[in-house]
């Protein structure tokens, strides 16, 4: 066998603990996306068909029923135009990991075949596929449906862990007793945000996560609403100033943060302040990162600068399917970025040291950050 199956065969094996997902356990009921009218009207393919079809004006797109929706992304992606963009490819490698044809001229077999699965063991049989053992979902308190299931009393399937995102509870007249309440019911596994720049957060915050021992996890370089008529697909990215990033991990050694940055040009400065700060995880590459090439260029440089020390990947999953595509992708680039780093080594590793960095960086170390 040569290095690189050797390395392939580790990574394919080592089970993933999955940072950062939009997904939800079975348990959500209807929060719980799948099958393929919900892979083809995710916002990324959105945004490209929008693109590949300038006539179509977004307000005309939003207007029609999901199904609707799905049928003009799959004429204008995979009939009229080939699935070579990364979510295309995506819902490609997807339909045929399912046995179903990625260049079918419409949807009827797909969506009789998943019309006959039932959620229970569709959850199960991707799971497996994808070799996803735990992961993390967003949890967001002040969406009206998912509150509703909270308060409720749900008990999420436990390898759905939570997290408690930020994002507009930070808003909440009094924080420090909305996030005491959340932290209990909940239960999360941290603490989230997405931000453009970077700056402080309110002191609540960083008390709650130092009494629950929580990492606060930094989601750094999004620009929302460039493109406002694109609805949540037309988001920006900018790259940003870190040296708040630098005071914030000095500041506040006894506090986590799990870190990812939008910006490639923001990639390279985040292996330096965790080589400076322990307290900092830089983790997967998000959104306009979540791309093979850029997956391993990034890779690479995470391994140059930190060693088997960070977490090359999260999926971001919205539909649960996606995990089957956004893993089988982002193992290759990762394995063939260590491939390329041990074939630098003096004397070539063996399985077993192999195999313990592949299963650090799929799932060992996002495991412990979690506690998963
Ligand atoms: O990647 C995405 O799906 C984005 O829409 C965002 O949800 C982003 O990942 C985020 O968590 O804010
Ligand atoms: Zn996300």
């Amino acid at each position: 066998m040569t290095l690189a199956e050797r390395v392939a065969r580790a990574v394919d094996a080592a089970p993933v603990i999955d940072l950062h997902t939009h997904l939800f356990a079975p348990q959500f009921g209807a929060m719980n996306l799948w099958g393929v009218d919900e892979l083809l009207t995710y916002h990324y393919l959105v945004a490209e068909t929008l693109r590949a079809e300038p006539k179509l004006a977004p307000e005309a797109f939003f207007a029609r029923d999901k199904a609707a929706q799905a049928d003009l992304v799959w004429d204008a992606l995979f009939v009229r135009r080939s699935p070579l963009s990364e979510a295309a490819a995506g819902v490609a490698t997807v339909l045929a990991a399912f046995g179903l044809d990625p260049a079918a001229r419409d949807l009827r077999e797909a969506r009789a075949f998943f019309a006959a699965r039932r959620v229970e063991q569709h959850v199960e049989d991707v799971l497996r596929l994808a070799g996803v053992s735990a992961l993390a979902m967003t949890n967001d308190p002040t969406d009206p449906e998912e509150r509703a299931l909270w308060e409720a009393g749900l008990a999420p399937d436990p390898r759905f862990h939570a997290a408690l995102r930020l994002d507009r509870l930070i808003a909440a007249q009094d924080l420090k007793a909305e996030l005491t309440r959340w932290i209990a019911r909940m239960r999360p596994r941290y603490l989230a945000i997405s931000v453009n720049e970077v700056s402080a957060p309110p002191r609540a915050v960083l008390d709650a996560c130092r009494e629950h021992d929580l990492p606060f996890a930094m989601m750094i370089g999004v620009r929302r609403a460039v493109n406002p008529r694109l609805g949540v697909a037309g988001d920006g990215v900018s790259a940003v100033d870190l040296t708040p990033l630098e005071r914030l991990a000095a500041e506040n050694p006894d506090v986590r943060f799990l870190v990812t940055t939008l910006a490639r040009e923001n990639t390279h400065t985040l292996c330096v302040v965790a080589r400076k700060f322990a307290n900092v995880l830089p983790f997967g590459c998000w959104w306009f990162m979540n791309n093979p090439s850029l997956i391993e260029e990034t890779t690479m440089m995470r391994l140059e600068m930190l060693g088997p020390t960070f977490v090359p990947q999260h999926s971001d999953a919205r539909v649960l399917d996606q995990l089957i595509y956004k893993w089988r992708h982002s193992r290759r680039s990762i394995a063939s970025a260590l491939t390329r780093r041990y074939g630098a080594m003096p004397v070539p590793p063996t399985d077993a040291q192999i195999e313990r960095d592949a299963r650090a960086l799929l799932g060992g170390i996002a495991g412990e950050w979690l506690k998963a």
